[in-house]
């Protein structure tokens, strides 16, 4: 038998091919030296760079599996994710403004658009010149996206636009709006709406007071009266399978990153046990430290061999949604926990800034709750066992 290494418990490193471990490291290199340093004000002040869009393009963090004759990767989803878990062990709002770009914007333009949507957008968005955002959420539609508001109503050249989405990541300093809408021309299904910045109606005020992704920034949609061209429909997908097919590959993504934000936490943890002393010896020496510790490495090693069986089927395009739902619940909320006890044992450090858990632990309650909250994945679960809708 071989030796234990509680950094790599079930040895992921053997799982994966040369190519993954050169851009997982590459990736861990660019988050620890350039994210890392301004990760602490820039939560503080809630301040978003958009250089760092521009830096992410310039590694090739941005559209890892869209292909690369539109400026993308060409990679592996088990890349992807890789990448997802590196930019969350710094700050899961840098992983948002990324994941948000790679499966929320180009993806569905890169899937449901025309050739002239993917050559007009995909690879200025994977280079970071352009910055994108995914509107589905509506102040009174969140957990229910079928109850959107949003209309978009035919004209003799395109569409008008009315309506509002709330809690969209990027959206105040985006460059490109996907936006979904109920179309009168299409029997009043969902179709999704490739926008400008600087479009006649169309803004996008910052949600400001978030005490979580400070790092990340927020906003509303607002579109009054927004003229379109018949060149802004997505015209390759209809219905709520159109923004689930995105969500699918960003959920994927969070089930990664959460446990790059739980690891984080882990080794915090475990480091501060071992330095700090109380009774006269490390309080890493007590049962009770251990156990937490003990019960961090399972929940890691198990929730990473979730997401990285999945990211296979992916790629061999043999996973089902609710095997998505699966690792993005327990990742999730293992995460959380984890950031909760990390804080804990902390002590009082635990709270404060240049300890980083505190602010893993907050952000940790946002990824819970989108891209479908903890609930929501237990109800589609749930339908899935039983056969039974229990969501109304
Ligand atoms: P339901 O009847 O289940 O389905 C309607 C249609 O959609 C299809 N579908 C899917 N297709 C592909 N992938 C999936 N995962 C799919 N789930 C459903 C389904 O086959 C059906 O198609 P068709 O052709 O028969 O019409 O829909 P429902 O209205 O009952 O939905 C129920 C529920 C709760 C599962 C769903 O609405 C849900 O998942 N709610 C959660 C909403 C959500 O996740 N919002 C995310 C907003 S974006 C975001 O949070 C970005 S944050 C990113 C960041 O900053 O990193
Ligand atoms: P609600 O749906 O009102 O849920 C409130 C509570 O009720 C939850 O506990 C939920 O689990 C529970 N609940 C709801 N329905 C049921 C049910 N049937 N049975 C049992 N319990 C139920 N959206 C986008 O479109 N694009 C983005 O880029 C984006 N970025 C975001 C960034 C941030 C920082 C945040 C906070 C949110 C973001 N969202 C985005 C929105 C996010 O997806 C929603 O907040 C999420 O889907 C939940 O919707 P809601 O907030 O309306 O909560």
């Amino acid at each position: 038998l071989s030796r234990f290494d509680w950094e790599d418990a079930f040895r992921m490193d053997d799982q994966l091919s040369e190519d993954e471990r050169m851009m997982r490291d590459s990736a861990r290199a660019y988050a620890q030296e350039k994210l890392m340093p301004r990760v602490t004000a820039a939560f503080r002040e809630e301040h978003t760079d958009p250089a760092i869009f521009r830096e992410m393009g310039e590694m090739g963090l941005l559209g890892v599996t869209v292909p690369e004759e539109y400026g993308g990767l060409g990679a592996s989803y088990v890349t992807y994710g890789l990448v997802a878990r590196e930019v969350e062990r710094v700050d899961s709002g840098y992983r948002s403004m990324m994941s948000v770009q790679s499966s929320l914007v180009m993806y569905p333009i890169y899937a449901y658009g025309s050739e002239e949507q993917r050559q007009k957008y995909l690879p200025r968005l994977a280079s970071g010149e352009f910055i994108g955002c995914f509107g589905l959420t509506e102040p009174d539609a969140g957990s229910d996206p079928a109850g959107m508001k949003t209309r978009a109503t035919k004209t003799a050249n395109g569409y008008v636009l009315n309506g509002s989405k709330m809690w969209i990541s990027n959206a105040p300093i985006a460059d490109v709006f996907v936006v979904w809408a109920k179309s009168d021309a299409h029997g009043g299904k969902i179709r999704g709406f490739v926008l400008d910045k600087g479009t006649k109606g169309l803004s996008a005020p910052k949600i400001g007071g978030k005490l979580s992704l400070r790092a990340s920034i927020t906003g509303e949609i607002v579109m009054d009266n927004v003229e379109v061209g018949e060149d802004a429909l997505l015209p390759n997908v209809e219905g709520l399978k159109g923004p689930f097919g995105c969500l699918n590959r960003a959920r994927y993504g969070i089930s990664w990153g959460v446990m790059g934000a739980a690891e984080a936490c882990f080794h915090a943890a475990r480091q501060y046990g071992l330095d700090r002393k109380q009774f006269n010896r490390p309080i890493a020496q007590t049962q009770l430290f251990q156990l937490k510790l003990a019960n961090m490495l399972t929940d890691i090693s198990l929730g990473l061999q979730g997401s990285l069986r999945v990211g296979r089927l992916m790629d061999e395009a043999k996973a089902a949604p609710e095997m998505i739902s699966i690792i993005k619940r327990n990742n999730c909320g293992k995460a959380l926990d984890i950031a909760r006890w990390a804080r804990d044992m902390h002590g009082g450090n635990g709270i404060q800034e240049d300890f980083h858990v505190i602010r893993h632990m907050v952000n940790l309650e946002t990824v819970n709750t989108y891209e479908g909250t903890h609930d929501v994945h237990a109800l589609i679960l749930g339908r899935a066992v039983t056969g039974l809708q229990a969501f109304f």
